[in-house]
C-alpha cells in the first residue's frame, strides 16, 4: 500500500469514529408535547424560554409571556435559516433531544410543543392567565378551537386543510429560499450529519440551491405551495367569519385570549412573506383586515415580534419582495393570480 494511500485510509478511519463517538453525543429521539418532570435542566430562573427569532412557534411563545407578563430567562438558539444548526448542537439537544424550538422551561423542566407550552404558562399564570385561557365551558370551547386552528401540529409538511398553522411552511417556502442564501452551504453539514430529520435540511438546502425564482419550475414544491395557499385562503375566510360573527375585537369577543396569542404569529408570518396583500389587501377580507391592525398595535407584537426581527429575515424579506416585482410571473405563479 502507498503512503498517500495509507493516509488516506487513516483519515477515514478518524473521521467515522469521530462521527460514531459524536453521534452518541448528540443523541436524539422525539419528544410529546406537555411537560416533562422526570427531566431536571439547570436553570437560574423559574420561567425560561429557548427559542429563534424567526421561528413561528417560538414567536408565540415570547407574545404568550409578554400578554402573560411572566418573567423569563431567554435563551436563543440559532436554526439554519438564521445562520446555524445550533438547534442540533449537544447544548441544545440536552434541552430538546427532538432539536425543535421553542422549549418552555418551568422550574427546571421541560414543556414541549407551543401549544402545550402556552396552556401550561396561561395555567401558571394566576388571573391573567385565566383571562388568556377561560374557565367558563362557552369561551374555554371557542379558544381552544380557535388555538388548535392556528397551531403547527405533526408533520409540518401535511394537514394543511385542517390546520391554519400547518399551512405556514409552505407558504414560508418562498421566503426560506431567500433567506437561506444568505448561509454559506458548509453551515448545512451539521444538518445532514445530525439533525433528527434529515428532510428538513435537505429541503432547506434545494432552495438555496434552486433560488426563489425557479421554485415554480419544480412541481411537487408548486404544487405545495398551491395547497398551503388555498387552505390558508379558506382558514381566513373562517376567521374573518367568526370575528364578524361575534363582534370582536378578539376571537372571543372583548376578551384578548390565546387564540389571538396563535393567530398573530400566523398573520405575521403571511406579512414577513409578502402575502398579506393576497389575503387581506385591496379590500379582500375587510374583517382580518381590521383584526390585523389591531393586533399589531398591542405592546406584546413590538416586543415579542417586531423587536426580535433578524438580519436573515430582512433581507430575505427584501429579496423576495424584489425577486416578485422584478418577475411578475414569479408572483403569478405563487399567488395563483
Ligand atoms: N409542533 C411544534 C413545532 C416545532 C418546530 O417545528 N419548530 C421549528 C421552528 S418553528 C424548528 O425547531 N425547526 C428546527 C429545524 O427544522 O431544524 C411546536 O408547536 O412547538
Amino acid at each position: 500500500m502507498s503512503v498517500g494511500l495509507g493516509v488516506l485510509l487513516a483519515a477515514g478511519v478518524a473521521l467515522g469514529a469521530w462521527y460514531v463517538v459524536e453521534r452518541r453525543r448528540r443523541r436524539t429521539s422525539p419528544m410529546a408535547g406537555g411537560l416533562h418532570a422526570d427531566r431536571s435542566l439547570p436553570h437560574q430562573k423559574e420561567w425560561e424560554l429557548y427559542h429563534n427569532s424567526f421561528s413561528l412557534c417560538s414567536k408565540k411563545l415570547r407574545v404568550c409571556l409578554a400578554e402573560l407578563g411572566l418573567d423569563h430567562a431567554s435563551h436563543p438558539i440559532d436554526l439554519i435559516e438564521t445562520g446555524s444548526y445550533e438547534n442540533v448542537g449537544r447544548r441544545f439537544l440536552a434541552v430538546n433531544p427532538a432539536g425543535l424550538v421553542p422549549v418552555l422551561v418551568h422550574r427546571g423542566h421541560p414543556i414541549y410543543e407551543s401549544h402545550e407550552e402556552i396552556v401550561y404558562a396561561a395555567r401558571h399564570a394566576g388571573d391573567r392567565g385565566r383571562e388568556l385561557l377561560p374557565e367558563e365551558p362557552e369561551a374555554r370551547a371557542v379558544v381552544e378551537h380557535w388555538t388548535d386552528l392556528a397551531s403547527l401540529v405533526g408533520d409540518p409538511l401535511a394537514a394543511t386543510a385542517q390546520r391554519a398553522g400547518n399551512c405556514i411552511p409552505g407558504l414560508t417556502v418562498p421566503l426560506f429560499a431567500t433567506m437561506v442564501r444568505y448561509i454559506p452551504a458548509r453551515r448545512f453539514l451539521e444538518g445532514f450529519l445530525f439533525h433528527p430529520d434529515k428532510r428538513r435540511p435537505l429541503f432547506l438546502f434545494a432552495l438555496k440551491v434552486l433560488g426563489v425564482r425557479r421554485l415554480p419550475r419544480v412541481t411537487p414544491v408548486r404544487r405545495l405551495v398551491e395547497r398551503s395557499r388555498d387552505d390558508m385562503g379558506r382558514h381566513l375566510d373562517a376567521l374573518g367569519e367568526r370575528l364578524e360573527k361575534c363582534g370582536g375585537p378578539w376571537i372571543a369577543r372583548e376578551r384578548f385570549s390565546l387564540a389571538d396569542v396563535s393567530w398573530v404569529v400566523v398573520l405575521d408570518r403571511l406579512v414577513e412573506a409578502d402575502w398579506d396583500g393576497h389575503f387581506w389587501g385591496g379590500g379582500r377580507r375587510p374583517a382580518v383586515a381590521a383584526y390585523w391592525r389591531r393586533l399589531t398595535e398591542r405592546p406584546s407584537h413590538g416586543q415579542a415580534i417586531v423587536a426580535e426581527r433578524c438580519r436573515e429575515l430582512l433581507d430575505g424579506a427584501r429579496d423576495l419582495a424584489t425577486a416578485k416585482r422584478e418577475d411578475p410571473g414569479l408572483r403569478a405563479a405563487l399567488e395563483g393570480a
